[in-house]
C-alpha cells in the first residue's frame, strides 16, 4: 500500500489532541477528532501535579470516537512532553504524575550535584541543565522504592492500552540518564545516583511494534488496534516535521517552549556548548537535536491567564496580538529564560518586577506589555540561532518557526527583524505530523527505506510555510 489512516494522541501542556493522521500518495493530511484541556493541577500542600487519569480518559475517547469515524485505522502513536513520568507497581498507577514545574526540583538538583558534578553530567549524557531533568526528580522521588517501573508519560500511555513496558529512546534522552554517546542506559550514573535500576524499563526505537490494545482500552475503544513507538518526546516528533530547506536551516519548536537547534548527526559536548546550556536529545532515526530550551508562549498564556482572572472575562489572543503590533516605538526586553518566571504565577508582575529590577518601567497597558513579552522571546530566538550556529560551525540561513507558535504573526516577524534570517513558519502541526509520519513508515507507506529527508519532502509537498522577511 502507499498509504492509510493512523491515529496520533499529541499531549502538550497546555492541551492535547487526539488526530487522524492520512497518507495518500505521499501527501499528508490531519483531522482534529478531539481536544481536551491540560495544566498543573495543584495539590493539597501547593505541589504541582498533572491530572493524569482525566487526560486517559479523553485520550481513550478520543481513540474511540477516531475508530467510529475510521474503522481502517492502521496503528496509534502517542507523543507527549518530555522528562515526566508515573510510577507503577503491577498494573496499578502510584498516585498522579508530579507537573516539571513543582519546585521539589530545585532540592533534587543539589543532591544529584553533589554527588555528579555538572560537568561531568553533561559529558555523560550531553544534557543542558534544566531544573526539572528527570533525574533531578528521581533524586527527590520515594515513591521509586516501591515502585516495579517507571514509565515516561507517553509510555504510561502505551503501558494502559497495551501493557508492555519500554522506555522510548527520543524521549528516554531527556531523562538524563542515557548515555549520550551509546543511547543505552547509563547504569553506572543510575546506580551512583541510588536510583534504582531495575524501574529502568527495555529501550526501544521509533518505528516498533509496542503491542496491541488490551483489557479495558480495547474493550471500550472497539478493537485491538496496534500501538506503534514514534518519536515519542513531542519535540522529537515536531522536528520530523520541520521542512528543513536547506543544510544550515536551523529551526524552532515553539509552543509553551521554544526549543531553538539544529539537527546533526552525533552529539556535541564540547564546554563551549556546555556553558551556552545547548543539549544533545535523541532524534528519530539517531539523529541528534542540538538545541537550547527558551521559554517561549508560556510567557504570554501565564500573563494572558492573570488579565483574564482580572477582567473575569475571556481574553481576544488574536485582537490582543494585533493592537500589540501596533504598538509604536520601543519596547523594553527583558531575559524570557529568566527562571523566576518558570512557576506558575501572576506573569505580569514578575514581569515587572524583572523589568524594574534593571530600571526599565513596566508597560503602560496590556498591548505594550504583550509586546515587550513577544520581543523578548523573539531577541532569546535569535539569540539561540546565533548561538546554535558558532558552536556547530554553521552559517545558518534560515530559520523555520513549527508549533503553535508559527501563527503568530508578531512573533514570526520579530524573530525574522532580530535574527536578521528569513523565517519560514510552519506546519502548525509538527508534532502531529511528525507522529504520524514515522507510524506511516512503519507501515511501508513511503517504500521501504524512506529516510527522515524522504519523511521531510512529504511535508514539504503536503504544507506550505508563510514566508517572513528580516526588515532593517
Ligand atoms: C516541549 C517539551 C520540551 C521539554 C519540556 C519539558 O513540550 O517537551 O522539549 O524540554 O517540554
Amino acid at each position: 500500500a502507499t498509504g492509510g489512516v493512523v491515529a496520533a494522541v499529541d499531549l502538550g501542556a497546555t492541551s492535547g489532541r487526539v488526530m487522524l493522521g492520512y497518507v495518500d500518495d505521499g501527501m499528508l493530511r490531519l483531522e482534529q477528532v478531539s481536544r481536551f484541556p491540560n495544566g498543573p493541577v495543584p495539590g493539597a500542600d501547593g505541589e504541582l501535579h498533572w491530572d493524569f487519569t482525566t487526560l486517559y480518559r479523553h485520550i481513550v475517547e478520543g481513540l474511540t470516537e477516531a475508530l467510529r469515524r475510521e474503522p481502517g485505522i492502521a496503528s496509534i502513536g502517542i507523543d507527549s512532553w518530555a522528562v515526566d513520568y508515573g510510577l507503577v507497581n503491577g498494573q496499578e498507577l502510584l498516585g498522579e504524575p508530579f507537573h516539571y514545574r513543582d519546585e521539589r526540583t530545585a532540592r533534587g538538583v543539589e543532591l544529584v550535584h553533589a554527588r555528579v558534578p555538572f560537568g561531568e553530567l553533561y559529558r555523560r549524557n550531553g544534557l543542558q541543565f534544566l531544573p526539572f531533568n528527570t533525574l533531578y526528580q528521581y533524586a527527590v522521588e520515594p515513591g521509586l522504592r516501591d515502585a516495579s517501573s517507571a514509565l515516561l508519560v507517553p509510555d504510561l500511555v502505551a503501558f494502559l492500552l497495551t501493557g508492555a513496558r519500554v522506555a522510548e529512546r527520543t524521549n528516554a534522552s531527556t531523562t538524563g540518564l542515557v548515555d549520550v554517546r551509546t543511547g543505552e542506559w547509563d547504569l553506572e550514573l543510575a546506580a551512583r545516583l541510588g536510583i534504582e535500576t531495575s524501574v529502568l524499563p527495555p529501550l526501544v526505537d521509533p518505528g516498533v511494534v509496542l503491542g496491541t490494545l488490551h483489557g479495558e482500552a480495547r474493550e471500550r475503544v472497539g478493537a485491538p488496534l496496534e500501538v506503534v513507538a514514534v518519536g515519542s518526546h513531542d519535540t522529537a516528533s515536531a522536528v520530523v516535521a520541520v521542512p528543513l530547506s536547506t543544510p544550515d536551516a536551523a529551526y524552532i519548536s515553539c509552543g509553551t517552549w521554544g526549543l531553538v537547534g539544529v539537527e546533526l548527526d552525533g552529539p556535541v559536548v564540547s564546554d563551549a556548548a556546555r556553558e551556552a546550556n545547548f543539549t544533545n536529545e535523541g532524534g528519530v532515526d539517531g539523529r541528534v537535536r542540538f538545541l537550547h530550551n527558551v521559554t517561549g508562549l508560556w510567557l504570554l498564556s501565564e500573563a494572558v491567564r492573570t488579565w483574564e482572572a482580572e477582567d473575569g472575562a475571556a481574553i481576544d489572543l488574536p485582537a490582543l496580538l494585533d493592537a500589540a503590533a501596533s504598538v509604536s516605538g520601543d519596547v523594553p526586553l527583558f531575559d524570557a529564560n529568566d527562571p523566576r518566571l518558570s512557576a506558575p504565577g501572576d506573569m505580569p508582575a514578575r514581569i515587572a518586577a524583572v523589568l524594574g529590577e534593571a530600571g526599565a518601567p513596566a508597560p503602560a497597558t496590556r498591548e505594550a506589555f504583550a509586546r515587550t513579552i513577544v520581543e523578548s522571546i523573539a531577541q532569546a530566538f535569535a539569540d539561540a540561532v546565533a548561538t546554535a550556529g558558532r558552536l556547530t560551525d554553521r552559517d545558518i540561513d534560515v530559520i523555520h518557526i513549527v508549533g503553535g507558535g508559527a501563527l503568530n504573526r508578531l512573533l514570526c516577524q520579530a524573530t525574522a527583524d532580530r535574527s536578521g534570517l528569513p523565517v519560514l513558519a510552519g506546519p502548525v502541526e509538527a508534532t502531529a505530523l511528525g507522529n504520524v509520519l514515522v507510524q506511516a513508515r512503519a507501515h511501508g507507506w513511503f517504500g521501504p527505506d524512506a529516510t527522515l529527508e524522504d519523511l521531510r519532502r512529504v511535508v514539504a509537498a503536503s504544507v506550505s510555510p508563510d514566508r517572513y522577511e528580516p526588515r532593517p
